[in-house]
């Protein structure tokens, strides 16, 4: 029923279909967002975030914001911003990665104990040009499409308007075995959405983050999320060490990788469960000792 009103809406003018859609969206429960990303490949969550809760996350990210990390080639766009590791930036900015409305419908569409693959601010600068169409997780070249490897979501910390670089995406392409969009595919709408709202998308989605002709910056986070078995874009043990990671949620360590994926052993550190280096008193997975990486012995550092 609902995938029926989806594709009729998708029919009227492009502004009207985003408006539209958005009322649609507006009043669905979990269970009709996952149809949605299985029939048009995402869905949106309007007004997710209170105006503090924006404020809060715009706040943690200022002191990254100060023009100098802009991107180095067109993918990452010359006139963008971008922030990763941003879990090791502020514990503020956990607060979207584990949503409780995001992960319900994560937690349906990805094997237990997935991950985070990557968590990164975009904040687009008046000038930016139009990214190339591209699927975020496809888990290879080889691997069919239309599994699901991945679950992404951008959320927006501005209105996202006709003219200031809303990510653009084309309904149903999660779905294309040999087909490829080209630069101004008619099918490309805008997601146009208030701040503080997300998009979630199957990582095989072709999307893009759109021109901005605004005259001010537009300012997004995109959380993504893999299959447990799947090596994470952001390597997030790494990004988010030990020291930092303590003060997150368990949750949050869970999917930066301070976690095995069970029932096997995937993920272990010498032999014991990650969480034991953030929390030693933590029993799972059959403890035993803490990896203190004593013992070394030549001058490389290795018994
Ligand atoms: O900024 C956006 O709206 C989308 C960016 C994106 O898809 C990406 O960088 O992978």
């Amino acid at each position: 029923m609902l995938s029926a009103i989806l594709v009729k809406q998708c029919k009227i003018s492009k502004s009207a279909t985003i408006f539209d859609l958005n009322k649609v969206f507006f009043h669905m429960n979990t269970k009709e967002h996952i149809a949605a990303i299985g029939d048009q490949g995402y869905t949106i969550i309007e007004g997710l975030l209170s105006e503090d809760e924006v404020s809060r996350i715009r706040l943690a990210l200022e002191p990254y914001l100060q023009g100098d990390l802009m991107g180095r080639n067109d993918f990452e766009g010359f006139q963008s911003e971008r922030v990763y590791a941003l879990l090791a930036k502020h514990p503020d900015l956990a607060l979207i990665v584990e949503h409780p409305s995001v992960l319900d419908i994560v937690d349906q569409l990805l094997e237990p104990d997935y991950l985070l693959y990557a968590n990164l601010a975009i904040n687009c600068h008046p000038g930016e040009t139009n990214q190339d169409f591209h699927r975020d997780n496809t888990g290879g070249n080889t691997c069919n499409p239309t599994d699901i490897h991945g679950i992404s979501t951008i959320w927006n910390f501005d209105d996202f308007t006709e003219t200031n670089g809303a990510t653009e995406l084309i309904p149903q392409s999660h779905k294309w075995l040999d087909e490829y969009p080209t630069e101004d595919d008619p099918r490309t709408i805008k997601v146009i959405m208030p701040q503080g709202s997300v998009l979630i998308f199957t990582g095989s989605l072709y999307h893009r983050g759109g021109a901005n002709n605004s005259n001010r910056p537009r300012l997004a986070i995109t959380p993504q999320y893999c299959q447990p078995w799947l090596r994470q874009l952001e390597t997030m043990v790494l990004s988010v060490p030990p020291e930092k990671a303590r003060a997150l949620s368990s949750r949050v360590q869970a999917l930066l990788g301070y976690s095995v994926r069970a029932p096997g052993f995937m993920g272990f550190v010498d032999g014991v469960h990650p969480k034991r280096l953030i929390d030693p008193d933590y029993e799972g997975r059959h403890a035993r000792g803490v990896p203190t990486f004593r013992g070394v012995r030549n001058s490389q550092g290795y018994k």
